[in-house]
């Protein structure tokens, strides 16, 4: 049997949570290595030989380490094409640039507004930080752009890149979950015919309950 891969970081970190919903895709064995970030465990030497910029997650499968949790994803996809959802990153080289070109649309276009919103609605109160209402007001306004160019898409398509569920969908998930379900936010969502019915289903798939599920049990004792 394969050695499992390891994951560090807690899954509650959006992109912990994005390595973990594409293993439980591909149906691929790991395990998940307590990071105590309050303890400033990410930032230590042992640590940053892993990820050098001191952030979450790190990955290892067998002598291999990586980071960037949609490099991850990517390399997990092609490492393990033949089991699990095998239409995850697509099969040929259309399909595969169509992943591309809309994961690079998350990373580059959606991510910068949703993360700021996650991070001031979700995460700063309960860091007890002050939240920055001009930030969210003006992160609110780029992200119902972005929206509403997801929702021509989604008029045309099931998922962003075509008839199945892939890797650009699935990367969506993390900040959109929080966005949804921990913040005044969901009505850029919801509110938006298509992309509310693309959310209720991409949300739905049994990798991503898993995901939550992870996400709301108590996390390892640490020493
Ligand atoms: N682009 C990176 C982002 C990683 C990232 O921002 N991780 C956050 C948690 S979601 C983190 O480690 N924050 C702590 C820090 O930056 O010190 C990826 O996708 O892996």
């Amino acid at each position: 049997m394969a050695t499992p891969v390891k994951v560090y970081g807690p899954p509650m970190s959006t992109a912990v949570s994005r390595v973990l919903a594409c293993l439980l895709e591909k149906q691929v064995q790991f395990q998940l290595i307590s990071v105590n970030m309050s303890k400033g465990e990410h930032k230590k030497p042992d640590f940053l030989k892993l990820q050098p910029f001191g952030q979450v997650p790190a990955f290892q499968d067998e002598d291999i380490s990586l980071f960037e949790s949609r490099a991850i994803c990517r390399y997990i996809s092609e490492k393990y094409a033949k089991q699990g959802n095998k239409s995850l990153f697509g099969t040929g080289p259309l399909e595969k640039a169509s992943i591309d070109q809309w994961l690079e649309a998350e990373g580059q276009s959606f991510n910068p507004p949703s993360s700021v919103l996650v991070f001031q609605l979700a995460f700063a109160p309960r860091m007890k930080l002050k939240q920055d209402e001009g930030l969210i007001r003006q992160n609110k306004e780029k992200l119902g752009k972005i929206l509403d160019v997801y929702e021509r898409r989604l008029g045309e398509s099931r998922f962003l890149a075509g008839d199945e569920f892939t890797l650009a969908d699935l990367s969506h998930l993390p900040n959109t979950h929080y966005l949804v379900n921990d913040t005044d936010s969901g009505h850029l969502f919801n509110s938006r015919k298509n992309v509310g019915r693309w959310w209720d289903e991409i949300s739905s798939r049994e990798s991503w309950k898993k995901v939550v599920e992870l996400q709301n049990s108590p996390p390892p004792p640490t020493s």
